[in-house]
């Protein structure tokens, strides 16, 4: 029996630890500039936390074995623990996980504490359930007011954030089901939610952050490919959260432009 136990704790750590080598379910082809450091610190994190795994579950399995119930087998010896190995162990996880942190901890404030650079593209994000919509503050490069009490998600983009049509800076906003972003020019993120917490999720740009009720949120972060890339919720925020999908479209300058002046044009 202890064989058999044995052999199946080791071969369950070894057939979860190959979908991780495999890279079976993995994040999609990475588009943002701080995709590469990301990346990387995912790497970094699960090739250590997978030695640390696998050599704790195979030593479980050994321990399983060599203590089975069985005349042959080592009596057991009981320990009372032991102070210096607590301390040890404790140390290094400490370090571990701060060391990491300390690590990934620059990458994220440059993109939320740090503001974006001049040239950058204001876009608001709002979140409701269960749509993301996207506001650009057209010509005059201002975000016009809303009001929570204009909210009418029945009737258009406009009305679903609350856009208060007789604020003069809100006449030339565009709002969108769909995002757009010139590719290679950082975006000037504000996030907002009208009901719950949801949160913005673009795998492919290795972006994610909460989008509170009451806050508004400041990031931002670069696209470097031209591409269609899904924008997913990653908050539970209720019944149609999985329905909660959005499509980022990143294209060149010039699409970019004539998009907007597009949506302008439908406007007037
Ligand atoms: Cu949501």
């Amino acid at each position: 029996m202890g064989l058999v136990l044995m052999a199946v704790i080791w071969l369950i750590t070894l057939v979860s630890t190959y979908f991780f080598v495999a890279k079976t379910w993995w994040l999609p082809h990475g588009a943002s500039t701080a995709a590469q450091f990301i990346d990387g610190q995912f790497a970094l994190t699960y090739v250590l936390m997978g030695i640390i795994f696998v050599a704790a579950q195979m030593a479980l399995g050994y321990l399983v074995w060599k203590y089975r119930d069985h005349p042959s087998a080592e009596p057991v010896r009981y320990s009372h623990g032991n102070t210096m190995l607590e301390i040890l162990w404790t140390t290094l996880t400490a370090v571990l996980f701060i060391g990491l942190n300390l690590m990934g901890r620059n990458v994220w404030a440059a993109e939320r504490f740090a503001p974006a650079g001049p040239g950058s593209v204001p876009v608001e994000v709002t979140g409701m359930q269960f749509a993301w919509y996207f506001r650009y503050p057209g010509p005059d490069g201002k975000f016009g007011a809303t009001d929570p009490k204009l909210i009418d998600p029945s009737s258009g983009n406009e009305a679903a954030i609350g856009l208060d049509t007789t604020d003069p800076a809100s006449k030339d906003d565009i709002v969108s089901g769909t995002m757009y972003l010139p590719v290679g020019r950082e975006v000037d993120l504000r996030e907002r939610a009208i009901d719950v917490i949801h949160s913005f999720y673009v795998p492919s740009m290795r972006f994610k952050q909460d989008a509170v009720p009451g806050l508004e949120i400041h990031m931002h972060f670069t696209p470097t490919e031209i591409g269609d890339y899904e924008i997913a919720c990653a908050e539970l925020c209720g019944l149609g959260h999985y329905k909660m999908h959005g499509m980022l479209k990143v294209v060149s300058q010039e699409d970019f432009d004539k998009w907007l002046a597009a949506r302008e044009a439908e406007k007037q």
